[in-house]
């Protein structure tokens, strides 16, 4: 019997047994300290979240102002109050930094940088190897690291482990893959009760991770890989992706039938089971939906699979804002009237109601459109005072009676809960409703994809 092999594994046993009856201990007595890399709409949620249950948590962050921020006791994250970062900053549990030296205290990194896409639409993972050549300088034994970013399946085994070669992943350190669950704006659901999928490179890794997000988060769910919890993330932002589009190419089918989708939709939605609602509008925003699903095809291609759904999706969601366009276009050549010259206010331009994120929102790309074909544009939006587009600088204007009139054309883009819908219904001369906010009023001057 190689014995050589018998003394690791016994070894082995006695030092993984060792690094997490020493990590349950810091868990027990609250002596664990918890690094998050990138304290955005994932990472500072996250560390005021561990914070809160009494944990020392660091927060490394490249941005300094940020950082000051956060030391300031200031939140820059609407879903983050700046009392709830002063609470953790005052009991001196929670702190922001933009020296990465100080890894090498931690026994917690939990990795949750942006995983944007290349202009190819390939993943682009810099942030993501970055931190990880980063956390490897200081890296020690004992040390747990997650990566929340969400990513494609494969990318903590093949990207991460590498970096980490002079360690026995899951004895002398541990290694998980945890999607991130953060639903901006989202009222319901904050990091404590949102359910917290977890895959470690081994048993032990999913173990002492599960034992770290369950200080903090309701339930957690472990997965038997990293690659399993990487695929359930984008199963979940694919999933919405394509059912979106479907939702989309009904609006264009039923358009091409004169059909209400909306009223079809609606209808459809009172099967009780086997049914779940989505609807058309104007495009797919946001900085996850619109990016995820390409990290999971891009990985299938290099297998020689074509994830067409996925394509699909895309084609048909990237479709929708020009279709808007062609709305505006028909609805003023019934005022026989041309874009070229025309005043076309746009209502709303986040991604989604309620927000003031802009992240691949579809009203850019109807601005854009709408410009370049000679419209004359202005845009109402209280999350967002000023927008640079286009090289040139809009600000929001007010919606009222007088500045409505003034408009040959209102494209409700975003409808965010606090527009009147009857100001705009009332003193419009023509509206393009993309979210159904004109429901259940039929007038000549309103038009809905
Ligand atoms: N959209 C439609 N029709 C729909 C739903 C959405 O056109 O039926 C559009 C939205 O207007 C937006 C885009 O799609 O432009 C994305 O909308 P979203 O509701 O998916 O919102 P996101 O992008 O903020 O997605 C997040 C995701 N959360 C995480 O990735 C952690 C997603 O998984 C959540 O399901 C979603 O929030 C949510 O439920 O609000």
């Amino acid at each position: 019997m190689n014995t050589e092999s018998t003394t690791i594994n016994f070894k082995g046993q006695d030092e993984n047994q060792m690094n997490i009856t020493l990590f349950k201990e810091k868990i027990e007595t609250k002596t664990l300290h918890i690094g998050i890399i990138g304290l955005g709409y994932v990472g500072l949620p996250l560390g005021i979240e561990f914070s809160k249950n009494g944990f020392n948590v660091t927060g490394f962050e490249k941005n300094a102002q940020k950082a000051s921020l956060i030391n300031q006791q200031k939140s820059y994250i609407p879903d983050i109050s700046d009392q709830e970062v002063a609470d953790c900053v005052d009991q001196k549990l929670f702190r922001a930094t933009t020296d990465f030296s100080n890894i090498r205290t931690m026994d917690v990194l939990i990795i949750c940088v942006p995983t944007p896409l290349s202009k190819t639409k390939d993943p682009d993972l810099s942030y993501v190897v970055n931190s990880i050549q980063t956390i490897k300088q200081y890296a020690k034994k004992g040390q747990l690291i997650v990566l929340e970013s969400t990513t494609y399946p494969g990318t903590t085994e093949e990207i991460i482990v590498p970096e980490l070669s002079e360690f026995t992943i899951g004895t002398d350190i541990f290694l998980a893959f945890s999607p991130e669950r953060v639903d901006p704006g989202n009222e319901t659901y904050k990091i404590k009760n949102t359910p917290k999928v977890i895959g470690g490179v081994t048993e032990a890794c999913t173990q002492v991770s599960e034992l770290l997000y369950s200080q903090a988060i309701d339930q957690v769910i472990p997965v038997s890989s990293t690659k399993a919890a990487e695929m359930v993330k984008l199963l979940e932002n694919t999933f919405r992706s394509i059912n979106i589009g479907l939702a989309n190419e009904l609006a264009l089918m039923c358009d091409k039938l004169d059909v209400d989708v909306w009223e079809v939709i609606e209808a459809a939605a009172t099967k009780p089971f086997g049914f779940m609602p989505f609807y058309p509008g104007p495009g797919l925003g946001g900085h996850c939906i619109p990016i995820d699903p390409f990290y999971l095809s891009w990985k299938l291609k290099t297998l020689n699979y074509d994830a067409r759904f996925i394509n699909l999706a895309s084609d048909i969601n990237s479709s929708m804002p020009h279709h808007v366009v062609n709305k505006v276009i028909h609805g003023l050549n019934q005022h026989e009237k041309s874009v070229n010259g025309s005043k076309i206010l746009i209502i709303g331009i986040a991604y989604k109601p309620n927000i003031d994120d802009m992240r691949e929102s579809p009203a850019l790309d109807i601005i854009q459109e709408l410009l370049s074909l000679g419209a004359n544009i202005d845009y109402h939006d209280k999350f967002n005072d000023s927008l640079e587009l286009a090289k040139q600088s809009f600000k929001s204007v007010s919606l009222d009676q007088s500045s409505l009139s003034r408009y040959d054309c209102c494209v409700i883009v975003t409808n965010h809960d606090y527009l009147d819908k009857d100001l705009i219904i009332n003193h419009s001369k023509l509206i393009i409703d993309t979210r159904n906010m004109t429901k259940g009023i039929s007038k000549d001057h309103i038009i809905k994809i």
